[in-house]
């Protein structure tokens, strides 16, 4: 069996639990206290040297870190890579874009609110500006196409979906993205995740 490494707090985790879950794969989930460092340890250093989950152990030993490097590898023979190598390089910018573009400013600024208890006033500016940036971004892109890549569920959805939902947490009002609420309901629906 599959072993991930995991904190089920992290947007980044919850994409392999979500495709495992989605694809049928059964995983040996490893729960991972990040705040206490559990990550830092020799043992966890020796699986991933970056010290960060979600970390993929398979059976051999082999391992394998970044949740996008990771959903890609369990989801490899299924509908949720399309098949068109267009379609398909489309999903992969999203997947590069969901790490430089989204993820530094949503996810971090949840991550200081949320697991570190900052105060607003706290947080550098630029996390909010850019943050809206990529929400608007993807609003605009969502305007008229169910998915991220055209008609059909791929992992280009299940990566920015994991820290859209939770935008809220990092101080993001969703109220003026309305293509996004509903593309974030059709991704839970489509994946089974309860909002
Ligand atoms: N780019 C990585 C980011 C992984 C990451 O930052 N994981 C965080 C939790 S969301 C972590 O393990 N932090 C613990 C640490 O840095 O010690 C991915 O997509 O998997």
């Amino acid at each position: 069996m599959l072993t991930v490494y995991g904190d089920h707090k992290s947007g980044n985790c919850l994409k392999v639990a979500w495709v495992a879950a989605h694809l049928g794969i059964d995983l040996d989930w490893r729960e991972v206290d990040i705040l206490k460092g559990e990550t830092r340890t020799p043992g966890f250093l020796a699986l991933n040297p970056d010290g960060r989950v979600p970390t993929l152990v398979l059976e051999d030993g082999r391992s394998l870190a970044e949740s996008n490097a990771i959903i890609g590898y369990l989801a490899r023979d299924s509908a949720l890579i399309p098949a068109d190598a267009f379609a398909r390089a489309k999903m992969r910018q999203w997947l590069f874009w969901e790490q430089y573009s989204h993820e530094p400013y949503i996810a971090v600024r949840r991550f200081q609110l949320f697991y570190l208890g900052r105060t607003e006033a706290e947080l550098e500016p630029k996390l909010f500006e850019r943050g809206h940036a990529a929400l608007a971004l993807m609003e605009g892109a969502l305007a008229d196409r169910p998915f991220l890549v055209g008609s059909d569920l791929s992992l280009a959805d299940v990566a920015l979906v994991a820290y859209t939902r939770l935008a809220h947490e990092g101080g993001f009002d969703l109220a003026p993205y309305p293509a996004l609420r509903a593309w974030i309901n059709r991704v839970e629906a489509g994946l089974g995740v309860a909002s």
